[in-house]
């Protein structure tokens, strides 16, 4: 494409150095408003970030124009949260032009690395739901196919953590403070949404009865638009962010009254619908503000897709032909109520059809069975605020009821869990119900979850929809997370099989036969060891500590959660570290013990263990008794950004959740890719990574699901019994509870072990340590013989080419969507 564009010499699209220099240049005085003299690394950034951006353009709009004129069945992923991370290295890279960027940087004194580091995280999300949505609209712009995201442009994504005095504070996330240099305002592409008022009931010009939904609150939905890069450059997609605007009207009627501030304020409140991300990984319980987010962009979504649909059609009896909407979790769930009212009272489609197009075209992922997290809205806050759609729920709830088995078998406890209303106290609606029913395929997110799925949370409804329920294993970009984030190792593969493990990662497993090969054992150690050093400076820049570069890298990254056993982990630390107190003549395997994650800023109990883990790591750091052996740092403001620079550069991947809880996991597939050992429990996609990278290579302890459940069914379980028997786990609880790590207030961490002791220990901490420990021990045992602990990284790398998020969304493509690729036509570059 680059000689075709140089030949139509348009400067600002040319992809080569000179070309690139002289924009950069350009771009700096005339946009960005600067004198190179003058000129920030921020300045530098949106310079760039504005030239790539021009540079894709045309692209865009011939990807838009090409699924416009062709009517192509588009895929809509609704999705509360898109945790996309920075944008330039990804559109550099995806584009082809890095090393051209690179160069025309140089050339004018600068370093991309630096101008990359002025680009703010784009933190839309809290974790690996979000992260899953970024990954996918990477995959579906790579695959071809025909996907938009749709979400909340928040102008404040998740808090910025630090820590002080070892306890996690929360600030701001101000990424739009500078502007963004990546997203188009769309201020025409506007829709109404509306809150609370009534519903009136009236005959149409049939004599039918119909409903208006009337005296309601307003609020306008603006359009952001940011170009998604697919691998090449060939499709560029579209996600789609919106953003709450007050109504004019609304304002100038309190205008007239002179009641100036009063209006003012009332613009304020309402454009506070989009203003900040709730940081919570499970549930916003209750919460008014939660449910209007969601139905907001919701409605905005589905508004914009009938638009779309209507541009070709002129009745909805295709829209199931035209447009999968995908429900990332039931956050959008309420999309079903709304969808079957535009059609029902907006636009005149008979029920019984509204309801046969709603459910064709909608599919519901389930991402959690924690109970928690099931989202169910209170009745009396649903009938206040979407006063129409509790009706339509009610409808819909009453027609299946009437309809299912259960009501034929004459039973009453199937058919109250089926019901899309929880009566068992304050009456809620039960989203997962409502998503479940309106949707025609509903999936887990690993083989484990969705037989979980099956016989758990959605028993009932599988019993009643048994072909609705099916597996779609999360995966992972690896453009992201292999080409860009880890360049030592991508530049070693490629040079050894070529790069078409990048667009097809099956192909990655043509270096399993590298992993008996010496020479390429040393230099997969080499890149490592360069990953190990880049991560070691920024740990000493994040915390101040110096860690040894070749010592055993032991890394758990991910949301702070009691079920994800950061506290296993660090108890496990405490004995490591009193064996290397007790033994001094050892010669131990140097570990640092590597943590990151935030905690939702009211969940008490995850940000007491955050703040065990500093107390702790104060105390081992500065212990000159264990030799700079062990290390242990919790690394602040975990995100994409520091999970790039993280994944890379670990050895050990902690994946130990108590089984049956983490639905997938996704940083177990980053980590294993990039090279390092799993050790985990047989819980999520780790049962799956097993299958792949082979049971020699990866370690694997614990209870099963299967037992986790017979344990807790059968209340045999006496966590005090098995401290007692255990003596270093007793130590290592005692040490805790005599305020050995917290001097200053020894009762300090009386909850944690509250928790595992008289609380029951839930989440099995205290059953599961024993094998932990072993499982931890036979990782330093193989880490001392280099050379094997390099062959099974390394089959680890090549045997994780299906975790690949392209595989995921194809297998959605083709069995949830039937979607498929479109080829973008670009009319510009080939005429000549
Ligand atoms: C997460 C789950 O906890 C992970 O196991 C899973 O890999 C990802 O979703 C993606 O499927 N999850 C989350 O981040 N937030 C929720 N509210 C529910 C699940």
């Amino acid at each position: 494409m680059d000689a075709r564009y140089k030949s139509r010499e348009i400067e600002r699209r040319s992809l080569d150095v000179d070309g690139l220099k002289r924009s950069f240049l350009e771009w700096l005085v005339y946009s960005v408003g600067k004198d190179a003299r003058a000129a920030t690394r921020r300045d530098w950034f949106h310079t760039v970030a504005l030239a790539v951006r021009d540079r894709l353009v045309d692209r865009w709009m011939d990807t838009t124009r090409t699924y416009y004129q062709q009517d192509a069945k588009r895929v809509y992923y609704l999705s509360l949260e898109f945790l996309i991370g920075r944008l330039l290295t990804n559109s550099l890279a995806n584009l082809g032009i890095t090393d051209q960027c690179r160069q025309a940087l140089d050339r004018i004194g600068l370093n991309l690395d630096d101008v990359v580091e002025a680009e703010p995280d784009a933190a839309l999300g809290n974790g690996g739901l979000g992260r899953l949505a970024a990954c996918f609209l990477d995959s579906m712009a790579s695959e071809a196919l025909p996907g938009y995201g749709y979400g909340i442009r928040y102008e404040f994504g998740l808090f910025e953590q630090r820590f002080e005095h070892g306890w996690q504070v929360e600030y701001p996330e101000q990424w739009l403070q500078f502007g963004n240099p990546w997203e188009f305002p769309r201020p025409e592409v506007l829709y109404p949404v509306q809150f609370y008022g009534r519903v009136e009931e009236f005959r149409d010009s049939v004599g039918e009865r119909a409903y208006r939904w009337v005296d309601a609150e307003r609020v306008l939905a603006m359009a952001y638009d940011t170009p998604v890069v697919g691998y090449g450059g060939d499709t560029i997609n579209t996600l789609r962010l919106w953003s709450a605007r007050a109504t004019r009207d609304f304002n100038f009627g309190h205008f007239n009254d002179g009641a100036y501030m009063k209006a003012v304020e009332q613009k304020v409140l309402t454009e506070n619908l989009s203003r900040v991300l709730y940081p919570n990984d499970a549930t916003e319980g209750g919460k008014e503000l939660r449910l209007k987010q969601e139905y907001f962009f919701t409605s905005a979504s589905l508004q914009d897709i009938l638009r779309r649909y209507l541009q070709h059609h002129s009745n909805f009896d295709s829209l199931p032909d035209k447009a999968a909407i995908q429900l990332n979790d039931t956050h959008p769930a309420i999309g079903i109520a709304e969808l079957m009212r535009l059609l029902v009272d907006q636009h005149g489609v008979t029920w019984d059809k509204a309801w046969d197009i709603t459910r064709a075209t909608f599919s519901y992922t389930n991402h959690t069975l924690l109970p928690e997290a099931l989202e169910a809205w209170p009745v009396r806050m649903m009938e206040r605020v979407l006063p129409r759609h509790m009706q339509i729920i009610y409808e819909i709830n009453a027609k299946f009821l009437n309809r299912s088995k259960a009501r034929a078998a004459g039973d009453n406890g199937r058919l109250s869990r089926l019901s899309l209303i929880d009566e068992r106290g304050d009456r809620r609606v039960r989203m997962g119900n409502l998503a479940f029913l309106g949707s025609h395929k509903v999936n887990g997110v690993s083989a484990l979850h969705t037989e979980l799925m099956k016989q758990t949370v959605f028993a009932d409804f599988h019993a009643e929809f048994p072909e609705r329920i099916n597996n779609k294993t999360n995966g992972i970009t690896p453009r992201r997370w292999l080409h860009q984030a880890n360049q030592p190792l991508a530049a070693l593969i490629t040079s050894r099989i070529g790069n078409g493990w990048i667009k097809d990662l099956s192909q990655i497993s043509a270096l399993a036969e590298k992993a008996d090969d010496l020479v390429f054992r040393e230099e997969f150690r080499r890149a490592k060891r360069k990953n190990k050093k880049r991560l070691a400076a920024y740990i000493a820049r994040q915390t101040g500590v110096d860690v040894q570069v070749d010592s055993l890298f032991d890394v758990q990254v991910k949301r702070m959660h009691e079920y994800k056993r950061q506290l296993l982990n660090i108890l496990q630390a405490i004995a490591l570290y009193n064996e290397m107190r007790d033994n001094p003549t050892v010669s131990w395997v140097p570990v640092t013990k590597i943590f990151a994650g935030k905690a939702a800023p009211s969940y008490h109990m995850a940000k007491l263990i955050i703040k065990l883990i500093n107390d702790v790591a104060k105390v081992v750091n500065h212990d000159p008794s264990v030799h700079d052996n062990l290390k242990i740092v919790l690394l602040p403001n975990y995100n994409v950004t520091a999970a790039e620079i993280i994944m890379p550069a670990a050895d050990l991947s902690e994946q130990i959740s108590t089984a049956g809880m983490e639905a997938s996991g996704t940083g177990n597939m980053k980590l294993a890719l990039n090279g390092a050992l799993t050790i985990g429990t047989l819980d999520g996609a780790n049962v799956e990574i097993r299958e792949h990278v082979g049971e020699d290579n990866i370690f694997i302890f614990g209870l099963t699901a299967e037992e986790v459940n017979d344990l807790r069914a059968s209340g045999g379980f006496n966590p005090r019994d098995v401290i007692a028997s255990n003596p270093s786990l007793k130590r290592a609880l005692d040490m805790i509870s005599t305020g050995v790590f917290s001097p200053d207030d020894p009762h300090r961490y009386h909850p944690i072990l509250q928790a595992l002791t008289d609380g029951g220990d839930h989440f099995l901490v205290t059953a599961d340590f024993s094998d932990y420990c072993q499982a931890q021990q036979a990782a330093m045992d193989l880490y001392r013989d280099q050379e094997e602990w390099t062959r099974k990284a390394i089959l680890n790398t090549a045997n994780m080419g299906w975790f690949s998020s392209d595989r995921t969304i194809m297998e959605y493509a083709t069995e949830i969507w039937d979607v498929h690729p479109v080829k973008p036509e670009h009319p510009a570059e080939t005429e000549t």
